[in-house]
């Protein structure tokens, strides 16, 4: 999402950077092209309009041809008004003081609120240590309630249901789940192909019987501006607490992102990027403000790989990196790893500071297969000492993982290289420490909220 935007924003400012002062014609030129910008992601027009008067007021405020860096104070206001128009402060969801919390999600058919239901009740669970119960009163299509039980499992969470009503069964998943003591309760409902009466009254009387906590509108990014004008007719009916954008994957440019809050007044609480479970993340307006502007998204990251990363196996890792230890086994466990964060190319968009042709590089996931399967064919030995590797253990290695030698060649080259790195940064006084110090304290942190999570059950 938002590439377009980025690369458009990219080259405003890097017009304006460096510059010594900025004429009003200069200020009017990019306001002029932050607006085609917007217009061209898809911002609805209106919150267009808004943004760019609003940017436009604070520069006046401002005197650029006094400040010293007349081209970042233009960044600031930019990114301060993104950071509004999409939300704001991230939404802080809290906790029933009589459990469980309960969660409704609703929207248009196919928009994700299946596959959504039990991304949230996953992230519940990993992410908030809570213990979800999930609820099918979708009993429109027969095969609904099944695609919740498949997903329920993967995600390791039960789910109920029963062939009777919407309403009855949202009221017997409530009871349910305080029979079961169940601290969260995530509703998945039926959609439609459009907005229909019968749609409406039948997510209402759901509504009106389990009385959520939480209210939220999936919506499906791809679909832009028709996706803001559901969540205006679903706020009528039902008062959302927030949407969930899903598919936001699919989405180059992020209209649906920007428009929702000042349109509907509610905020993006989620975003869905895949068809993962753990494609799923909490929307913070900031951090998106960050990455919009090719800043990137360290935060984000982070989290990422304190929820997919073991961090008593990176630790090790980063020592084994440190004393020259690391193995080409390493090397593979550490590829897993990073694998379970998502898509490569969902991750380098968080990286801040990378030049642009490197964020917008076709990342093809597919490029890990034949490393691993290369690893894979080795043998103990030889992913301990690559040095034992020769001619004909090479070409037993390239059959094994139907590459060729010269692929089997260059993971090798590439390994030894590495190392070679590592050793040199090893030596290096202070820098290892560092490195050193980072992970203990991430593990740190890391098994402080395992802690929380225990407690939280
Ligand atoms: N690429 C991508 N696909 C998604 C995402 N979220 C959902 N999907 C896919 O979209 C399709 C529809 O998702 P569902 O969860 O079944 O949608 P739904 O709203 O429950 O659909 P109905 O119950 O028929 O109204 C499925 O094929 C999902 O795998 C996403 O974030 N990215
Ligand atoms: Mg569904």
């Amino acid at each position: 999402m938002f590439e377009s935007l980025t690369d458009r924003f990219d080259a405003v400012f890097s017009r304006l950077r460096g510059r010594g002062r900025l004429s009003e014609a200069d200020v009017d030129e990019a306001l002029r092209e932050i607006r085609l910008a917007l217009l061209q992601a898809d911002v609805n027009l209106r919150v267009v309009r808004d943004f760019v008067s609003r940017v436009r007021d604070q520069l006046v405020g401002v005197d650029l041809s006094q400040s010293l860096t007349p081209g970042q104070q233009v960044v600031k206001v930019v990114h301060d008004e993104l950071r509004t128009i999409l939300g704001g402060e991230t939404l802080r969801l809290t906790y029933a003081s009589r459990p469980p919390t309960v969660v409704l999600l609703a929207g248009l058919q196919g928009s994700g609120k299946t596959t959504t239901a039990a991304k949230l009740a996953s992230w519940y669970k990993r992410h908030e240590g809570r213990n979800p119960l999930l609820v099918g009163a979708d009993l429109q299509r027969p095969a609904a309630v099944q695609q919740l039980r498949v997903l329920g499992e993967q995600a390791g969470v039960a789910v109920f249901s029963e062939p009777s009503d919407p309403v009855t069964v949202a009221k017997k998943g409530l009871e349910e789940a305080v029979r079961l003591g169940r601290d969260v309760l995530i509703v998945d409902t039926a959609g439609r192909l459009s907005i229909d009466a019968d749609l409406m009254e039948e997510v209402r009387r759901v509504s009106a019987i389990i009385e959520p906590h939480y209210k939220f509108l999936v919506i499906d990014a791809m679909t832009g501006q028709d996706a803001v004008a559901t969540a205006e007719a679903f706020h009528h009916t039902l008062a959302l607490d927030g949407v969930i954008l899903t598919k936001v994957d699919g989405d180059a440019r992020g209209g649906a992102a920007l428009s929702v809050k000042e349109v509907v007044g509610r905020p993006i609480v989620f975003t869905s990027t895949g068809e993962k479970l753990g494609d799923f993340d909490q929307f913070h307006p900031d951090r998106m403000a960050d990455r919009i502007l090719g800043m990137g998204d360290v935060l984000t990251l982070i989290e990422k790989a304190e929820a997919h990363v073991d961090p008593g196996q990176a630790e090790v890792a980063v020592a084994r990196l440190q004393q020259g230890r690391f193995t080409l086994e390493d090397f593979l466990d550490q590829m897993q790893q990073v694998k379970k964060m998502g898509p490569l190319s969902g991750l380098v968009g968080m990286i801040p500071g990378l030049p642009k042709e490197l964020r917008n590089a076709e990342i093809d996931d597919g490029l890990l297969g034949p490393i691993e399967a290369i690893i894979h064919s080795m043998t103990p030995e030889e992913r301990q000492n690559p040095s034992i590797i020769n001619g004909s253990r090479r070409l037993r290695i390239a059959n094994g993982s139907g590459t060729s030698t010269t692929e089997v060649n260059s993971l090798l080259d590439r390994f030894k290289q590495m190392q070679g790195y590592m050793r040199q940064m090893a030596g290096m006084p202070g820098l290892g420490g560092r490195v050193a110090r980072r992970a203990t304290s991430g593990g740190q942190k890391s098994r402080k909220s395992n802690k929380k999570k225990r407690r939280g059950r």
